[in-house]
């Protein structure tokens, strides 16, 4: 089918399913092109919350499409990809932090939004990559186990020094894959470019860095500076909108392998067939999406 073909059928179909299409600020240019809402993974969740619709088609990687399904029980949650997954997410299991919480009992545990239903069940509070270093001055605990980013745990573990930070051996292959080297190399490259980095980098690229933030600070905080070039430290994904909201400005992505094969894996033809065949939706067990939920509402309430 030719894309205009396709993205009319998929008009007709998000009609008929009474659907709202979500795609986050990773996925392909045409999937962000045709989504009501695009953002980070909590925004979306909040976003298929407040909305209307009976169906949620939910463009990303399968814990995001989760966490929607924790804040909408009610309502179909699709992914069009079903092994659409998050390589970092799953470096944590539930199983797993339970063994080092009983080495750990006075330690609460603050897991970042990449993890599964079971993990954030298993966890005391959650946190995103705007809001992580809130949520962990919040916790009254010293000691913090916080899963699965070690990357994310050290940029935190630096502003937040009265903690005690547990780390996990949890990266986002991603972001961990571009060494200080390469982003020292493009800061030669364009010397008058602001480096905006995510802080699922390594600390080393982190440290080389004019801004630190999640996707939302990224692009927020390149529309609204004074500067005109900006070299991008997240997955390329986030240049659409970058490049959508400020023509005017000029972005380079820091390495050519900030591609997550992942968040690639969902296209149009995807979109449609989920729509037509109602697949794959999410399913949660209610304990785990109860108590999953308790570490999302904890996170509201201090956010
Ligand atoms: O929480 C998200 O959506 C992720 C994975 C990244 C970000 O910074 O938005
Ligand atoms: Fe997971 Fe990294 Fe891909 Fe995000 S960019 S979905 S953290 S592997």
């Amino acid at each position: 089918m030719e894309k205009e073909e396709l993205v009319k059928r998929i008009k007709e179909l998000k009609e008929k399913r009474r659907a709202v299409i979500v795609a986050h600020n990773y996925q392909v240019d045409d999937v962000q092109e045709i989504a009501d809402m695009v953002g980070d993974s909590f925004a979306l969740s909040k976003y298929c919350a407040s909305s209307k619709a009976d169906t949620i088609v939910f463009c990303g990687v399968h814990f995001m499409a989760e966490s929607a399904k924790i804040l909408s029980p009610d309502k179909t949650v699709l992914l069009p990809v079903l092994d659409a997954g998050c390589p970092m997410a799953d470096m944590v299991t539930a199983e797993a932090l339970r063994e080092v919480k009983k080495r750990h009992p006075g330690a609460a545990v603050v897991c970042y939004i990449n993890s599964s239903a079971e993990v954030k069940a298993e966890s005391d509070i959650c946190c995103t990559s705007s809001n992580a270093v809130n949520v962990v001055r919040s916790v009254k605990e010293k000691d913090i186990i916080f899963v699965p980013d070690k990357n994310l745990g050290s940029y935190i573990a630096k502003k937040v020094p009265e903690k005690n930070i547990i780390l996990w051996e949890g990266f986002c292959i991603t972001h961990h894959r571009i060494k200080a080297d390469e982003a020292k190399k493009i800061k030669e490259l364009y010397p008058d470019a602001l480096l905006l980095v995510h802080p699922e980098c390594r600390p080393e690229v982190v440290a080389l860095a004019d801004f630190v933030g999640s996707t939302k600070k990224i692009i927020e905080f390149a529309s609204q500076s004074n500067s005109s070039r900006f070299i991008i430290g997240t997955e390329m994904g986030v240049l659409y909108k970058l490049k959508k909201d400020n023509p005017q400005k000029t972005f380079y992505l820091m390495s050519q392998g900030l591609v997550c094969a992942n968040m690639k894996k969902t296209r149009l033809e995807d979109v449609y067939n989920a729509l037509n065949e109602m697949k794959y939706s999410i399913e949660l067990d209610e304990d785990i999406r109860i108590r999953a939920k308790k570490s999302l509402d904890r996170m509201l309430e201090i956010a």
